[in-house]
């Protein structure tokens, strides 16, 4: 494995920084899962310091892109999925990627509104709203955890529907009407409690996204409210920015 490495580091630029361009493009050539070489080898082969080589390697797995097994060395981590920058349901985005959706319920109930849960879906507190927790899946692996909140007076009955593996955003246009149009979503770093790594199947210490999305089915008419985490090590995030130049800019040349 090592022969496909570059043989040497030149003087031009720091040891560290090109040895972790190296190590992210050898990376990218292997299938998730595959154990690196280990440190020894790479600082040996590169004749650079041990600590050179596990900084770059802590680099790429701040990236996501290797994992370390205790004892066991360093992996390459499996490929992230973007979250998309269009309005789909888990779904729809599972499908779209040739991957089977699944969810696991764990909790389905009418509750009165708390102060929180009302401000979001602009309801009075204590109004009833269904409760819907699930697992959702991918493969069979649990990629996320959900807790949507829906106004029960819009969709009565939807505590009792079988939600096991099935789409939510479905479901609440075929039998309520409700198609979903427009959403406003915030993501945010969190931590997993010791509760939420077990359902997910990760370490607590591993840092999690958590999305909130409050949903819309027609203009200012709100129908769900949905707290998201999502694995930190699946998931990463992508806005595509396009520069727009101010007018207030000054002109290139302009001096000060
Ligand atoms: C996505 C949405 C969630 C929505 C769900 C419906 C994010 C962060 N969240 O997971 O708000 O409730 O899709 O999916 O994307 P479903 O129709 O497959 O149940």
């Amino acid at each position: 494995m090592l022969a496909s490495l570059p043989a040497n580091l030149s003087y031009q630029r720091p040891k560290g920084e090109q040895l972790q361009e190296i190590l992210e493009g050898f990376v990218a050539t292997l299938e998730p899962g595959t154990r690196l070489p280990s440190e020894r080898l790479l600082a040996e082969r590169y004749g650079v310091a041990r600590a050179t080589v596990t900084q770059a390697v802590d680099e790429l797995a701040g990236k996501g892109l290797v994992y370390r097994v205790h004892g066991s060395g360093t992996f390459v981590a499996e490929p992230k999925f973007r979250q998309p920058q269009t309005l789909t349901s888990f779904t729809e985005d599972m499908r779209a990627r040739g991957m089977t959706p699944g969810s696991i319920v764990l909790a389905q109930e009418v509750a009165p509104a708390s102060a929180v849960i009302a401000r979001h879906l602009q309801v009075v507190q204590g109004t009833p709203v269904v409760h819907v927790e699930r697992v959702r899946t991918a493969g069979g692996e649990p990629m996320a955890l959900e807790r949507s909140y829906l106004p029960a007076g819009r969709f009565p009955g939807l505590e009792a529907a079988d939600l096991t593996d099935v789409s939510l955003y479905s479901l609440l246009a075929e039998r309520w009407g409700a198609r979903v149009t427009a959403a406003d979503q915030w993501a945010s770093a969190v931590r997993l409690t010791e509760e939420e790594a077990g359902i997910l199947g990760v370490d607590a210490e591993q840092p999690a996204l958590l999305f909130q999305r409050v949903t819309h089915d027609q203009p200012g008419n709100i129908i769900e409210y949905v707290r998201s985490v999502y694995r930190g090590d699946r998931y990463e995030v992508h806005h595509r920015l396009e520069r727009i130049e101010l007018e207030s800019a000054p002109p290139p040349g302009a001096g000060p």
